[in-house]
C-alpha cells in the first residue's frame, strides 16, 4: 500500500495519521483533482471517483480539495471520501468581496511557484500578493520569471529580476525560458522533493512548465487570446501529478485576482523589511505618517524604501484587516443565531414539559 502511494508523497506520519481510518476499513488515497462535488483520488488499488459532499458539507474551508490525504470507502456506490487528514499546509484566498468566505485552492504543499510571465509588464504589487498567500499557507514560496526568451536583452532581464527580488525579501527569483528549455535545471532540483503548485495568472506558461518538469504533455497549452496577458483560462481544474524524477506538483487554472484571507502572517513576511524598519521607529504604534522619529518614512526619503512598496504594503494590510473584520462580524452573527436557535428550543421543551404538568 504504502510503496504505491510513495510516488504521490505519502510517508510515515501520514500513515500514521491515518492508522484511526485504517482500522476502520478505509481505503488512503490522495485527491489529484476535483470537479462539482465529487474528485479523483488516487488509491493503491488504482484512481477512484468519489463524491466530496460528505464531509462537512457548506463550509467551503472543509472541502476537500487538490492535495489532500483522504479515507474513502473501499467499495460503495456512490463512493464518499470520508474524511481528509489534518493539512500540514492550505493555500486560502477569499472567495468574492460580497462574502467573507475563505476558499482552499490546494493542500499540503511545500513548494509554492509563483509563475510571472516576462511577456506582459511587471506587476510588483500581483507578485507580493501570490507570495503573501503563499506565506500564509506554510509553504515555501518562490517567483519564476516565465518566457524568458521574450526579453533577450540581459541588462533589461537584469533589472526585470532585480526588481522582483526587491519585492521578495527571502524568496528566490527564477528565470526561465520553457520553450528554449533553459534555466528549467533550478527549478527540477527544486520541486524534486515534496509537493509543489504552480500559480498565477492565466497565460503565464503554468502548463507549459508543468509538461516540461514531467517530460510530457499531460496539461493543455495554449495562446492567450489577447495580448494583455488576461487570456483565457486554459487549465480549468487544479490537477496533481506525480514527477517522474520525484516530487509531485499541482497545476492550477489561472488567478486573476487573489483575494487575501487572513493573511496577516503573509503580509509580514513579504515586506519584512519594512517590519523591520517599523521596529526602529520612535512610537510602537507608529502609523508611518507625520511621526517624529520614524524610521519607514525615513527610509523612503533616503531612497532606501521605494514609495510604491509602502504604499502596497498599506493595501494589502488594510485589505487583510477589512477581510477579518468581516469574518468575525459573519463568526458573531452565526453563533447569535446559534444562541437564539438554543434558547428557541430550550423554551419549546421548557413549555413541553409544562405542558405534561
Ligand atoms: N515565448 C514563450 N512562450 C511561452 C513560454 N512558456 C509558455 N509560453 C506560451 O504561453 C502561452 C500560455 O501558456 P500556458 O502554459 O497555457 O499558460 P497557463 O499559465 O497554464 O494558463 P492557464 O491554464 O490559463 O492558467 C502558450 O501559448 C505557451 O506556448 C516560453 O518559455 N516562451
Ligand atoms: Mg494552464
Ligand atoms: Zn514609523
Amino acid at each position: 500500500m504504502s510503496s504505491a502511494l510513495a510516488p504521490y508523497g505519502w510517508d510515515e506520519s501520514w500513515a500514521e495519521a491515518f492508522a484511526p481510518h485504517a482500522a476502520d476499513g478505509l481505503l488512503p488515497g490522495r485527491v489529484i483533482r476535483v470537479d462539482r462535488g465529487q474528485c479523483d483520488v488516487v488509491t493503491a488499488d488504482g484512481t477512484v471517483r468519489a463524491d466530496t459532499e460528505y464531509v462537512v458539507p457548506r463550509d467551503p474551508m472543509k472541502v476537500v480539495c487538490t492535495g489532500d490525504w483522504v479515507a474513502v470507502d473501499p467499495e460503495g456506490d456512490p463512493r464518499y471520501v470520508r474524511t481528509y487528514l489534518p493539512r500540514r499546509t492550505a493555500f486560502v484566498r477569499s472567495t468574492s468581496s460580497k462574502r467573507s468566505d475563505g476558499q482552499v485552492l490546494a493542500a499540503n504543499v511545500d513548494h509554492a511557484v509563483i509563475a510571472v510571465s516576462l511577456a506582459v509588464e511587471l506587476d510588483l504589487g500581483r507578485v507580493e500578493r501570490f507570495l503573501a498567500l503563499a506565506w500564509e499557507s506554510g509553504a515555501q514560496p518562490v517567483v519564476v520569471l516565465t518566457k524568458a526568451d521574450l526579453v533577450p536583452d540581459p541588462v533589461t532581464l537584469a533589472h526585470l529580476v532585480q526588481d522582483v527580488e526587491s519585492s521578495a525579501p527571502g524568496v528566490p527569483v527564477l528565470t526561465v525560458s520553457a520553450l528554449h528549455g533553459e534555466g528549467l535545471d533550478v527549478l527540477v532540483a527544486l520541486v524534486g522533493s515534496g509537493t509543489s503548485v504552480l500559480l498565477g495568472q492565466s497565460g503565464a506558461g503554468k502548463s507549459t512548465l508543468a509538461n516540461a518538469l514531467v517530460g510530457a504533455d499531460v496539461m493543455d497549452v495554449r495562446a492567450a487570446r489577447d495580448v494583455d496577458g488576461k487570456g483565457r483560462h486554459t487549465t480549468t481544474t487544479r490537477n496533481l501529478l506525480a514527477l517522474p524524477s520525484g516530487g509531485v506538483l499541482i497545476d492550477t487554472p489561472g488567478l486573476r485576482g487573489v483575494g487575501l484571507f487572513d493573511a496577516e502572517h503573509g503580509v509580514g513576511q513579504v515586506f519584512s523589511e519594512i517590519e523591520e524598519l517599523a521596529g526602529r521607529c520612535r512610537f510602537h504604534d507608529c502609523a508611518h505618517e507625520s511621526e517624529p522619529g520614524c524610521a519607514v518614512r525615513s527610509a523612503v526619503e533616503s531612497g532606501e524604501l521605494p514609495v510604491r512598496r509602502l504604499e502596497s504594503y498599506r493595501k494589502l494590510v488594510r485589505e487583510n484587516q477589512w477581510i477579518v473584520a468581516k469574518t468575525d462580524a459573519r463568526l458573531r452573527a452565526e453563533i447569535k443565531k446559534d444562541w437564539k436557535r438554543k434558547g428557541a428550543e430550550g423554551r419549546a421543551a421548557m413549555e413541553a414539559k409544562r405542558g405534561r404538568r
